[in-house]
């Protein structure tokens, strides 16, 4: 009889991966998972329970809110919170990180940076929207307050990243420095199920998504890329196919199982892009090189880059490692 894992399941099997394991992070993972399915549940049923539109307030980066930003932002944070796995977690919802210090989280070692509603402008319209998380030891001595400095770390400094895609089914796919793998959900039993075991990016892919309403403030190198993926040329699969949207989740999903590379390159009204490097880029790059994809803002590698604050953005490729390299290409040409 074929054999159905279970996220759970899963998590536990793979805890012998980590030689420090004390069992930390796959409670951690499983309080993401729990929190994830509360989320999933509130999307199912938003356009029923009046949870559409505007909060009517803005986020730290002056962007409105929806409802469901700020409902899916405090279920994260209070589920995280409460089951005391973590000493501090940073939002893109948030304009300063949080720093737990109850009893219950005196041993913590992790800090949580996450995306609580990727893709909100399409909430409303009933478009795929996700959540995308990041993970990391603190720096700092376990016992004492968390500071700014656990949050700044570079993505190679990753213990753990992933995302929910709420899409025609919703899925889990994460990553822990071990390949990248996908679960979907099924809502009779209520449990996550392994369905994209050991996940690469297929060797070839012809898929291109940007915002190309964008196009006029893009910079030389990414116009000429844009311009050379559609031409025709057939023995290289040109012109590429344009698939784009708006949820950066949806968009790297489709690309990381069938083959593509996703643009959000810096423009002239946006000098660093719109996507954020902690919150955005540096888990998505985690996921993209772990299926064996690249993920770079030129010119160097996502997850090198030091950030030096918590809502820095920065310009995003990701995809598959030639698509992205060929892109890098014209961008150092000019
Ligand atoms: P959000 O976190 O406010 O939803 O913004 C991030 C989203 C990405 O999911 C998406 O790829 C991008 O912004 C779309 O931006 P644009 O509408 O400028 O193309
Ligand atoms: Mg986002």
């Amino acid at each position: 009889m074929e054999r159905h894992t279970t996220l759970g399941e899963f998590i536990i099997e793979n805890q012998k991966d980590f030689p420090y394991a004390k069992g930390e992070l796959s409670a951690l993972l499983s309080s993401i998972k729990l929190a994830g399915k509360m989320v999933n549940e509130k999307i199912n049923k938003a356009g029923l329970s009046q949870i559409l539109g505007k909060a009517g307030q803005e986020n730290i980066q002056g962007e409105s809110q929806a409802k469901l930003d700020v409902m899916a932002n405090e279920i994260f944070v209070s589920t995280l919170r409460n089951r005391g796995e973590i000493c501090g977690l940073a939002s893109e919802e948030l304009e300063d990180y949080l720093v737990f210090e109850d009893d219950i989280h005196k041993n913590a070692e992790y800090i949580v940076l996450i995306d609580p509603l990727d893709g909100s402008s399409n909430i409303d319209v009933d478009i795929t929207v996700g959540t995308i998380f990041s993970i990391y030891r603190r720096i700092t001595p376990k016992g004492t307050k968390a500071e700014l400095m656990d949050f700044l770390q570079p993505g190679n400094k990753q213990v753990a990243a992933g995302y929910l895609i709420y899409g025609t089914s919703t899925i889990l796919v994460y990553t822990t420095g071990n390949g990248v793998n996908g679960f979907t959900f099924d809502p009779g039993i209520g449990s996550f199920f392994l369905s994209h075991p050991d996940i690469k990016f297929p060797p070839v892919g012809n898929t291109y998504s940007v915002n190309e309403g964008n196009y006029v403030h893009f910079p030389q190198g990414i116009k000429k890329y844009i311009k050379w993926v559609q031409e025709l040329n057939e023995e290289e699969n040109r012109p590429f196919t344009s698939r784009y949207t708006g949820s950066l989740v949806a968009d790297f999903h489709r690309n990381m199982l069938l083959g593509g590379i996703y643009l959000y390159p810096q423009g002239t009204t946006a000098p660093k892009g719109k996507l954020r490097l902690l919150y955005e880029c540096n888990p998505m790059a985690f996921l993209a090189e772990q299926a064996g994809g690249k993920a770079s803002d030129g010119f160097r590698r996502i997850m090198e880059l030091q950030p030096e604050e918590l809502h820095e953005r920065a310009p995003f490729i990701c995809g598959n490692k030639e698509m992205v390299e060929k892109a890098e290409e014209f961008m150092q040409k000019e």
